[in-house]
């Protein structure tokens, strides 16, 4: 089976869910249809049942999957998917009885995220998370195998097509952790080196579709793409950004979350999630405009506390205020910005909270030194605060960009040019 026979085709999916209790049961399907949309496939439609526990052989009832059959040959279902994690005999069992190709919710996100990696470390990060969570699920019989050739779910990065013989799997593995291992030994480098720089990072992060990748766009025109499906972001991507008061800083996107988010994926991008964590400073960003907007604030703090960023400055980014009715009733706290990141609205309030958040307190300064004095440009020099300076008949004009501790040193001297 190639991979183009079916991208060419718009797969329909059907969704099946299992009510437990265990969580908002309804919500979640929702959500599964915009990652079925995002996985460029069409839901169709979708069942719900009501059980204590998944059946351990089919997961839903037998009837149920009868009726499934059914509605599958009726309506020209390309796969079923399970908003669920399956093991890999029940994906056997349903795909026996149905004869029609069954995936789970892991396997379409991991599908999302192959599509729409695009940095080499994202795309192994991707291949190996896939790799991992397949190779079980592969019985090592020729129908299933031949199955799995293509189609949503089973996507490789990129073009590929992911590999299906078990024993090529364990060496690909092997060798795209070690890839993995030399990239994240040469991103610690570079933030050691960003580190000792001096520069100060801003990580912005949120539930996924929040509007993040937006924001970046709209702070530092940086192009970042930005798309209304869910996981428009696989890789960080930074950017440099100037503030108000001449500090520049890091600004970093990262991929968005999603609520049940399975923990192969947290694992996978951890070192995406990582450089969220260290960072000085934190935007959790939410659509002001979802029903959901406080859980969504609730998931990214919880996983910030988990990555240890609860000594980190964050501040909370209602975005999308252009479609809340009243934004005036949304819960401002301390840290908190209103913002409409597609319009450019609120941006100066938000700036103006990195500032007040920076780690050092830093101003610019524009100065004239007389002559007499130059001793003071050699502490600002050696200090890294000097931007530029200029001889003029009446002194030194400097330009500086001073750490509060050497205000005093300064401030006689200042002036506005
Ligand atoms: N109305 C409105 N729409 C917005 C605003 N900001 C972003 N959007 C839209 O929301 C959708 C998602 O925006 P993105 O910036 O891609 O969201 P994201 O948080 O980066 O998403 P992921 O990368 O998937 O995590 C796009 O269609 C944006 O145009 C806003 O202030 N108002
Ligand atoms: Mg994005």
């Amino acid at each position: 089976m190639e991979m183009h026979d079916n991208s060419e085709k718009i797969q329909r999916a059907l969704l099946v869910g299992i009510d437990t209790g265990e969580y908002d049961a309804e919500n979640s399907i929702d959500e599964l249809y915009e990652l079925v949309r995002s996985a460029g496939a069409e839901p169709v439609a979708s069942v719900m049942q009501k059980r204590e526990k998944p059946d351990g052989a089919t997961c839903i009832g037998s009837g149920r999957l009868e009726e499934i059959k059914d509605f599958c040959s009726q309506n020209e279902i390309d796969f079923i998917v399970f908003d669920t994690e399956l093991t890999p005999t029940q994906i056997r069992n349903i795909e026996a009885e149905t004869d029609i190709r069954t995936i789970d919710r892991t396997m379409l996100i991991l599908d999302i995220f192959a599509i729409r990696a695009k940095t080499n470390e994202g795309k192994l990060q991707v291949e190996l998370a896939q790799l991992k969570y397949l190779m079980p699920r592969l019985s090592g019989k020729g129908k299933e195998m031949s199955r799995l050739g293509g189609g949503v779910g089973t996507r490789g990065p990129g073009e590929t097509k992911l590999e299906t013989d078990k024993r090529h799997i364990r060496r690909k593995i092997e060798y795209l952790k070690e890839e993995l291992e030399r990239m994240t030994n040469r991103r610690e480098q570079l933030r050691a080196r960003r580190k000792k720089d001096g520069v100060i990072t801003v990580a912005i992060v949120g539930y996924t579709n929040a509007g993040k990748s937006t924001l970046m766009n709209t702070l530092t025109q940086a192009g970042v793409l930005s798309e209304n499906k869910l996981f428009a972001t696989l890789d960080p991507t930074s950017r440099a950004l100037k503030l108000p008061n001449g500090v520049s800083v890091m600004l970093i996107d990262t991929v968005g979350l999603v609520r049940r988010l399975p923990h192969h994926l947290v694992e996978a991008f951890k070192s995406t999630l990582e450089e969220a964590a260290l960072a000085d400073i934190i935007l959790n960003v939410c659509d002001a405009s979802s029903k959901e907007f406080e859980l969504h604030l609730d998931v990214t703090n919880k996983l910030l506390t988990e990555l240890g960023c609860s000594d980190r400055p964050i501040i909370s980014v209602f975005n999308k205020c252009d479609l809340v009715g009243n934004p005036n009733d949304l819960p401002m706290g301390r840290d908190t910005v209103r913002i409409c990141a597609k319009m450019g609205i609120g941006t100066e309030e938000l700036l103006n909270a990195i500032e007040k958040n920076l780690p050092v307190r830093l101003m610019r300064f524009n100065l004239l030194i007389p002559f007499d004095k130059a001793s003071v440009i050699a502490t600002l020099r050696n200090a890294g605060a000097l931007q530029s300076e200029e001889y003029t008949a009446d002194g030194i004009k400097i330009e500086a960009i001073v750490e509060e501790p050497l205000w005093h040193l300064v401030e006689p001297y200042n002036t506005i040019f």
